[in-house]
């Protein structure tokens, strides 16, 4: 492997205490492009084999000790270690004890232990630097897993020594329930590739949307940008769904369900490679490209367990990688390409917005939004509820939301204040979106806080009231799943153009 070495990097946090790593290099690519797999497949199934292998491997500290980065403990943590996520102090706290428990005797200058200070607790953007706030950004989320994948999946194929492995997708959203249970081969509990952690339907082999069917969706792929104001865009509006819907609904707290856990499960991987492909498939539609990446860096270990630091622009194509899937998802209408420089210009227009922050403390409850008598919006529910113009688009924008970290609750959002809105489904014209907390517990202390978005721009012209403009403009949201130990908070409500 033919690394570019660099002497001299950047003193930001990230180059400082991994002074030592060399940069990623094209070069260290294989030439021939891999193929991933679906979970589902003949070759998948295969693949599953050799994972569920190399994950007993990772996973016997005889064989692959914790302080070596190939061991699955060292890959877990660098997406977070049980620990807090916010403030930045106590990560810090925290990780120093990890390490200390990790590394016993060995000094803070030992390089495996300065490789994981610097690898450990770098999952983006679920966490809050307050020393850096380009730490974790929201528009690294894509990236920063891509990079994560990668080497992974480079490991596994050190372990095996099987240079044929590719890391298999788990694609939920075929349409063929089936699909929304797990994979057989993680419901064994003989395997590797089981835990007990999960929600009990989902160990059962049940879809793991049981108790609110029919909410995962690929919405994202309604968005013309990859990140535009707030939670606005294809990242910010994927890591919501599927992503988060998917981790909750897996559960525990102590496992999918929460940031500090959730890479411990061996379904994380196969997850995240179907978000992977997600994005390298709205990649792929015209006009749907990638913001110009900020020369940020991320710590990750090669295949023989060596530092080194990944730049966010060298994993902005899966071809740059050098690998692909068997198969990509066209949705049934492409968004509309944006004029050049939409996504910088793209400022949100609030249309109409909630007076009071929002208490989730019973099964249903609807807030009233006032309708903003400034520009654009002529105090008319018709200008409030109007499609949009070309390449922008309307969105029900839920933002200061805090919630009791593992939160396994999740809430449907209605246009309106529907009567029995606890048997209405998904296909209820009403029908927003699926509000869940996976990763608010530390995305909540961020700046503004944490906010989700729901695309509406193609339901505004079916809803009950658009056209009247003395309707008020009520929201519901109504509970589903278990009852929360505290109940979460919706700060903001908000009807925006962007
Ligand atoms: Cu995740």
């Amino acid at each position: 492997m033919d690394f570019d070495r660099r002497s001299v990097l950047k003193a930001s946090l990230t180059a400082a205490i991994a002074a030592y790593a060399t940069d990623f290099s094209l070069s260290a690519v294989a030439e021939a492009p891999r193929k991933r797999f679906s979970a589902t497949t003949t070759e998948g199934k295969a693949m599953l084999v050799k994972y569920a292998k190399a994950v007993g491997t990772m996973m016997d500290p005889k064989k692959i000790p914790v302080t070596d980065p190939r061991s699955w403990t060292f890959q877990w943590y660098t997406h977070w270690i049980p620990g807090p996520q916010f403030p930045w102090s106590a990560v810090v706290t925290a990780k120093d004890g990890m390490l200390k428990t990790v590394f016993p005797g060995r000094p803070a200058t030992d390089p495996a232990r300065q490789l994981a200070e610097a690898m450990w607790d770098t999952c983006q953007p679920h966490g809050a630097n307050t020393s850096d706030p380009n730490f974790f950004q929201e528009m690294f989320f894509c990236v920063w897993h891509r990079w994560y994948l990668y080497y992974f999946e480079e490991i596994v194929r050190g372990v095996l020594a099987d240079n044929t492995f590719t890391l298999p997708y788990w694609d939920y959203l075929t349409g063929k329930p089936s699909d929304l249970s797990l994979p057989p081969e993680f419901l064994d509990p003989k395997s590797p590739l089981y835990r007990t952690d999960r929600n009990p339907w989902v160990k059962a082999g049940e879809r793991i949307d049981k108790f609110n069917p029919d909410t995962l969706n690929l919405n994202a792929f309604k968005e013309n940008t990859y990140i535009g104001a707030g939670a606005i865009g294809f990242c910010p509006i994927l890591d919501g769904n599927p992503h988060g819907l998917v981790h909750s609904y897996i559960g525990t707290a102590t496992n999918m369900g929460q940031v500090p856990y959730a890479a411990n499960d061996p379904i994380f991987w196969l997850h995240h490679c179907n978000l992977d492909r997600l994005w390298e498939s709205w990649n792929r539609l015209p006009g749907m490209s990638n913001p110009a990446w900020p020369n940020r860096k991320f710590s990750f270990a090669d295949k023989a367990g060596a530092a080194l630091l990944a730049p966010a622009s060298g994993a902005d194509r899966v071809a740059a990688l050098k690998y692909e899937y068997d198969a990509y998802y066209t949705p049934p209408k492409a968004p509309v390409a944006g004029k050049p420089g939409l996504e910088a210009a793209r400022v949100k227009v609030t249309r109409a917005f909630a007076k009071a922050p929002v208490v989730l403390g019973s099964d249903q409850l609807t807030t009233t939004l006032e309708r903003r008598t400034a520009a654009p919006a002529r105090g008319s529910l018709e200008s409030i509820t109007a499609p949009p113009a070309a390449a922008r688009a309307l969105y029900l924008v839920l933002g200061n939301i805090t919630a009791p970290a593992g939160t396994p609750t999740t809430f449907n959002v209605f246009w309106g204040r529907p009567d029995g809105a606890a048997g209405l489904t998904p296909r209820d014209p009403r029908f927003l979106g699926t509000l869940h907390f996976f990763g608010v517990s530390v995305e909540q202390h961020e700046g503004a806080g944490h906010e989700v978005a729901f695309n509406i721009t193609d339901k505004v012209g079916a809803l009950p009231g658009a056209g009247n403009s003395n309707a008020a403009i009520d929201i519901s949201f109504v509970r589903r799943g278990p009852n929360p130990d505290g109940a979460p908070t919706v700060g903001q409500v908000a009807l925006v153009e962007a």
